[in-house]
């Protein structure tokens, strides 16, 4: 039996790289999904706080991502989707693993090195909960006993630290209670912005024209990509160090169309080496806008519909306890707290 389980952020609405690195992976495991599978996908409020949040704004952007999992062809049936402090263990089994976690391991990662790159000691950003954060994504993982995780390819280090500290925790105790998960990357890595070409597009960034949103309409998504960062060199090539915003367009459009899995990026560009720039970017905007449309057009729906949301998200919470019950019962046994 296979447990899958992935969360995203309710830290605004779901972008291209998003769909592409992580939340498609999410559909394909469930449809494709042995009935010996269980599928857990989480709405993860808990690590949205950890950069300051306006309520009102996070209550609403909480209802939108789970609108836009649905949206996605998520299927409550199948998957139990829901918001991750509905399931206190989730936060439980953190402060245990914590206990475990070592600071200097915490302190190497890239996201937490990036996210305070420019601060001073003492800043905002500087909170022991952005510090902490993959603890709190490991015990997400682990409580759950997840077998597979598909993430993209910025999350793998955390994925790796959630390992160390299950194999730490079963040494410790001298038991095997923590499964340590496998990472399934997604084959669309990083998707980058299209503004900073060598920044990965986020949720996030205070440009809204470096990502490409899951709502966004036909006429935003070609304006967006028209005025995406390319280059002045010569016609098309896929060279991600040397021309990132044009490998990025082609990497966007591989991942929107059909060539995946058939032929390369590099092959793809051949392909359209004879094209100018605006002509690529037209056929990477008309690739996006048949990817979007559809789950844009799904999404308008369910969103209004807030009755079905909470029923959704309360029958996915009482799922969701009872699959972390059995992990928290072995671990409290295991170190001692009953
Ligand atoms: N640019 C990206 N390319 C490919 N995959 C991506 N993911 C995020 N950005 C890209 C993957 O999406 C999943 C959910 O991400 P998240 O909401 O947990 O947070 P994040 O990785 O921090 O994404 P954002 O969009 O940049 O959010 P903010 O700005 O709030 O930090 C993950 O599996 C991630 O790998």
């Amino acid at each position: 039996p296979r447990t899958i389980f992935s969360g995203i952020q309710p830290t605004g609405v779901p972008h291209l790289g998003n769909y592409l690195g992580a939340l498609r992976q999410w559909v394909k495991l469930q449809d494709e999904a042995s009935s010996d599978t269980t599928l857990i996908y989480s709405l993860v409020d808990l690590h949205a706080i950890t950069i300051r949040q306006d309520p009102k704004q996070l209550r609403q952007w909480k209802k939108d991502s789970l609108a836009m999992l649905l949206a996605i062809g998520l299927d409550p049936q199948r998957s139990i989707i829901f918001h991750q402090s509905d399931v206190p263990a989730h936060a439980e089994l953190m402060w245990i693993l914590s206990c475990q976690a070592s600071t200097g391991y915490l302190g190497r990662m890239t996201q937490w090195k990036d996210k305070t790159a420019n601060e001073k000691d003492g800043s905002e950003k500087s909170k022991l909960g952005l510090f902490s954060y993959p603890v709190l994504q490991a015990a997400d993982v682990l409580v759950h006993g997840a077998t597979h995780v598909p993430v993209g390819h910025d999350q793998a280090q955390h994925l790796e630290f959630a390992r160390q500290l299950a194999n730490g925790f079963n040494e410790a105790y001298g038991k095997n209670v923590l499964m340590p998960p496998e990472t399934l990357i997604s084959p669309a890595k990083r998707i980058m912005s299209l503004t900073e070409p060598d920044k990965k597009m986020s949720k996030s960034h205070a440009n809204p024209k470096s990502r490409i949103l899951l709502t966004d309409s036909d006429d935003v998504i070609r304006s967006k990509i028209k005025s995406a960062v390319t280059d002045s060199y010569e016609g098309i090539s896929y060279e991600p160090e040397r021309r990132p915003g044009v490998s990025n367009l082609i990497d966007i459009f591989y991942h929107s169309g059909e060539s995946v899995e058939t032929e390369s990026q590099v092959a793809l560009a051949e392909h359209m080496a004879g094209l100018s720039l605006r002509a690529l970017k037209e056929e990477v905007a008309m690739a996006v806008v048949e990817v979007i449309r559809p789950i844009r057009e799904r999404y308008e729906s369910f969103v209004r519909d807030e009755a079905t949301l909470d029923a959704i998200a309360e029958e996915g919470a009482r799922k969701a306890v009872a699959s972390a019950a059995v992990t928290m019962t072995d671990v409290k046994r295991a170190v001692g707290l009953v």
